[in-house]
């Protein structure tokens, strides 16, 4: 036996290599990402970036279909996205095994929302496996891949950012199942017209029950009985939380999580006067329990939003428990001082800011300077919601800034109230999320008419998740060379009149395109580029404030650059972290700002 040291999300990479996976597909986003950048690294496995998270899973099916066990990753919010796919997979059912590893983000450590993926598995009828540390996440990858097979269905891996980020001990044999299962054609179970669906759907409905009667025995429904007063239904991380915030009580905990596992829930409760659920985001456990005609509570005390932690379940729920018990503080004590769990919240704040030289901030100055109205998406970019850019208006999810856009267009271009704005919108995206879900949207502004400018930030990566490829980088996940998606072309091909490209480095001919494009009566597409900072890092000479010229007025720092401050009543360039991009050399209206030359 080998023992290592592991990540959630390497757990689940080595889980599918040893299980014998052999295609894998995923969109980036944390915090999931790492799962394909590991499995990529291993011999016999396809890898591949999809160019969005439908795709990923769509390219999940066939493969299943074909014969080879698959896994799909992608975070809470890419489900979304997979939504349409991952409801009919249910009833074609799979071939050899396909799991989905869904990593959720309570307290939205990088996400736009929180959103408990256990009710995308309920209302597809598909069953939850979840871990709560990385020896189970990595047993539950094989464990879930046949389940798959047994009941002729996916299965959800539920992940969260603690299981997928925290390591914990793993043991492991080096060996590699073989599967590779004949692949037979079977047009009734798998061509969704109306007619077969007709007869998939109660499929679907008995496995569900077959499902429910494997939940029952499965080892990762596991009781732990300790005192028997307190007893504790949980799952994944809370586990971990509920363990340590109440370590006498008797816990329920469930891994194989959904559908229920009724008698043993039942079973369980009746050793108890009542039972206590802890687990984060939505009472989904709990509605459950309450639905099965049992006396819980949950989310009354312990809180629906933000990351749960082990001082936080025992605060919320100790004083209930010994209120119902007698148990002091339901086993709970309070940390004394100095010894609270969470010394994150007693650092001082420190925003993030874009990194100096990034190649969206000269474009957002110029958005910012012209005071147009800016729908924007998700990427790097988004930190110019800050001062002192201050540079967006909107930001919903991937690719929303290009309908977003046209939605704002249409409304500005009835409205008396907001005569000013009219003809003033822009869209803003990266190239990654631009072919993520922008195009769909391009193609309605074109075909709808709508006078407005997209700008696509092409830094050549899709650098917010870690510097992934995408079908415009020209590599692959697997490191091969690849044809490079070509945005100017693309954008030409669905109808866009004027397609420009700009370094945004300069600051003038990006003023001067932005101004000549918003003032015309079309759609276009302006293509910021420039590559990140971070990933292609030229050799460029710093530059440095010549005192005696500064005059104090501060118009470089309007950049919002992390490498220029004021020291006293000058402007003052930290050279250890100036990318030599210029800009607040561009800016300075004294000329005070100079490259620092070899000479000195
Ligand atoms: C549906 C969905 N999938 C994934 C993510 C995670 N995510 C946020 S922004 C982003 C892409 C950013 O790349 P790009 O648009 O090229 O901008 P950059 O960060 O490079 O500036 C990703 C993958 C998400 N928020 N939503």
């Amino acid at each position: 036996m080998i023992r290592a040291l592991l990540s959630g999300n390497e757990a689940v990479a080595l889980g599918a290599y040893h299980a014998g996976v052999r295609v894998a597909a995923a969109y980036p986003g944390t915090p999931s990402t790492e799962i394909l950048e590991e499995l990529s690294k291993n011999p016999g496995v396809y890898c591949e970036w999809s160019p969005n998270e439908k795709v990923a899973l769509e390219v999940g099916i066939g493969s299943c279909l074909g014969g080879a066990r698959t896994l799909v990753a992608m975070k809470h919010v890419g489900l979304n996205v997979a939504a349409d796919p991952w409801m009919t997979l249910p009833y074609i059912g799979v071939n050899a095994g396909l799991v989905l590893a869904v990593a959720d983000d309570p307290g939205m450590h990088s996400s736009q929302n929180e959103q408990d993926s256990r009710f995308y598995a309920r209302m597809a009828g598909v069953p939850i496996l979840e871990p709560s540390d990385s020896a189970e996440t990595y047993e539950m990858v094989k464990a879930a891949l046949e389940l798959s097979e047994r009941h002729d269905t996916p299965v959800m891996l539920r992940l969260e950012t603690r299981v997928s980020h925290s390591r914990s001990v793993v043991r492991y044999r080096d060996e590699r199942e073989e599967v590779d299962l004949p692949y037979g054609k079977d047009a009734v179970k798998r061509v969704m017209v109306p007619g077969h669906a007709r007869l998939r759907h109660p499929v679907l409905l008995r496995r569900l029950e077959g499902l429910a009667r494997e939940a029952e025995g499965s080892p990762y429904n596991r009781v732990e009985m300790r005192s028997t007063r307190v007893g504790l239904v949980t799952s994944g991380v809370c586990y971990q939380y509920a363990r340590e915030a109440f370590p006498e009580a008797s816990v329920l905990k469930l891994g194989f999580v959904y559908p229920f596992a009724e008698r043993l829930l039942h079973d369980f409760a009746s050793h108890f006067h009542r039972l206590y659920v802890v687990e984060e985001l939505e009472p989904f456990l709990e509605e459950g329990l309450k639905a099965m005609g049992l006396d819980v509570v949950g989310k009354a005390r312990v809180p629906r939003d933000g990351e749960l932690d082990p001082d936080l379940v025992g605060e919320s729920l100790g004083e209930l428990i010994e209120m119902d018990t007698g148990v002091k503080g339901g086993g709970w004590s309070p940390p004394q001082a100095g010894e609270r769990l969470s010394p994150a919240s007693e650092l001082p704040l420190r925003p993030p800011v874009m990194c100096p030289g990034c190649p969206h901030r000269g474009l957002f100055y110029v958005l910012a300077r012209l005071k147009l109205v800016v729908s924007s998406d998700i990427g790097c970019y988004t930190l110019s919601v800050l001062p002192p850019l201050s540079g967006i208006d909107c930001q919903v999810c991937m690719g929303a800034s290009v309908g977003m856009a046209l939605g704002l267009e249409k409304a500005f271009a009835a409205s008396e109230a907001n005569l000013d704005k009219k003809g003033k919108v822009v869209g803003v995206l990266g190239d990654s999320t631009f072919i993520h879900g922008g195009i769909g949207g391009l193609i309605d502004m074109v075909y709808n008419r709508t006078p407005c400018t997209i700008i696509i930030l092409d830094n050549r990566t899709t650098a917010m998740t870690g510097f992934q490829d995408h079908p415009g980088t020209g590599k692959t996940l697997m490191g091969e060379t690849t044809h490079a998606l070509d945005l100017e072309e693309l954008c030409r091909a669905v109808g866009v009149e004027s397609v420009r490209v700009v370094d945004p480095w300069d600051l003038a001919a990006t003023e001067e395109a932005v101004r000549e494009e918003v003032a015309a009566d079309r759609t276009s597409v302006i293509i910021s580029r420039r590559a990140c900072t971070l990933q292609v890092r030229e050799e460029r000479p710093a530059f440095r404030v010549e005192e005696e010229e500064c005059t104090g007025c501060k118009r470089c720092l309007r950049l919002g650059c992390p490498a220029l401050v004021m020291r006293g009543d000058k402007a003052w360039v930290d050279e250890s972290l100036c990318a030599g991009c210029s800009l607040c050399a561009q800016l300075c209206g004294p000329g005070a700002l100079r490259e620092v030359r070899a000479d000195g």
